[in-house]
């Protein structure tokens, strides 16, 4: 046994480089293991004499830690590099599926509502959810002083002229710009976000959707208003659904009406969501007022038509029963995966 064997291999150790798992357990076998180097210096120490054995073994014990520590601190590096060890995964296996996103249940309602009308032969427009004041409230016969063009109830983005912009707070204005600048007949729905300046709770939103429709030609009468809801209601909540109409007021229609259908839950007999009445309220309509088809260039003397609009989320929460109108807009996952298999017709 001589040092310079010991110093030779402790160079060698403290000079080690591994890259894999792999490597470092080849050089952990050659050295540490049964028949290592290490080992065999071990082995030929118990056969030197005596007085060599304090000096010899003292270095062997030092070069023996130190190098399973070297390979101890190796082996934690290696296991760290992904590039390392282990074959690499069976590119060939199939990728892991991931879950399909839903339609948003406001979505869906409205997608809905359209569907039934485009079978009645209606078309869609759309327009800007920013709009001038003429074409959201003057059009439609508001008077000056009406409280929906106050700032308390209306979102402005510009004020203080004549024709000021805001955000339109229904989209009656699209069915304006429709009777502005398309040819009669018209048969239009327009569905479309719109806006109003109110405080948030279970049964009002600042933001919400709506569906307009409006149909003008020479004799339509109030009938033919009825007959549209009631086929719509059909479509919509069934077929055995009854409607009734109760006299209400709008600015842009003459005669006006409120609609209710027959309540689908309880069939009538009352319960907590038609508060026990066996009605529910689902839109608001009328005869065009002779003023508004005159604003936009449609001689009333010759033309008639009717007209409607109706909530999403209201037509959404009567129809999947959702009690509380923040639901749609919190966007909570447990909540939207509740839709994810309600068919889209
Ligand atoms: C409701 C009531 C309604 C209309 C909207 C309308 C549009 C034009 C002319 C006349 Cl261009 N009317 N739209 C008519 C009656 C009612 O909405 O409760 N909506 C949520």
């Amino acid at each position: 046994m001589d040092k310079t064997q010991i110093e030779k291999i402790l160079s060698e150790v403290r000079d080690l480089k591994c890259k894999t798992a792999k490597e470092v357990e080849d050089a952990r076998v050659r050295l540490l293991g049964k028949k290592g180097e290490i080992t065999a210096l071990f082995d030929e120490f118990r056969t030197i004499a005596k007085e060599q054995k304090k000096e010899f073994g003292q270095q062997l014990n030092l070069l023996k830690n130190e190098a399973a520590q070297k390979i101890a601190e190796l082996k934690a590096a290696a296991s760290q590099d992904p590039a390392s060890s282990k074959p690499s995964d069976d590119v060939t296996m199939p990728g892991d599926p991931f879950s399909l996103g839903s339609r948003h249940p406001v979505s869906i309602a409205r997608q809905e509502i359209v569907t039934i009308f485009r079978k009645f032969g209606y078309d869609v427009a759309e327009g800007p959810e920013i709009e001038d004041d003429y074409h959201v409230f003057t059009a439609l016969n508001f008077p000056e002083n009406h409280p929906a063009r106050d700032m308390q109830d209306t979102f402005f983005v510009s004020a203080g002229h004549l024709n000021p912009l805001l955000l339109r707070t229904h989209t009656s204005c699209v069915q304006v710009r429709a009777m502005e600048n398309l040819p009669l007949p018209i048969r239009i729905i327009c569905p479309g976000r719109v806006f109003r300046n109110e405080a948030i709770s279970a049964r009002a939103h600042c933001i919400f959707h709506q569906v307009e429709g409006l149909y003008i030609d020479k004799n339509v009468t109030f009938a033919d208003l009825k007959q549209a809801i009631l086929l719509f209601a059909r479509e919509m909540f069934g077929p055995d659904t009854q409607i009734r109409m109760r006299p209400s007021y709008f600015p842009f229609t003459e005669p006006s009406a409120e609609v209710d259908v027959s309540c689908n839950i309880c069939h009538g007999k009352g319960c907590n969501i038609c508060k026990g009445t066996g009605w529910l309220e689902i839109l608001g309509c009328g005869m065009v007022d002779p003023n508004v088809l005159k604003a936009s260039g449609i001689d009333p003397a010759v033309y008639s038509g009717f007209a409607f609009g109706m909530g999403i989320e209201r037509i959404a929460m009567l129809k999947w029963q959702v009690n509380d109108l923040r639901h749609y807009f919190e966007n909570d996952m447990r909540f939207l995966h509740e839709f994810s298999r309600c068919v889209e017709v």
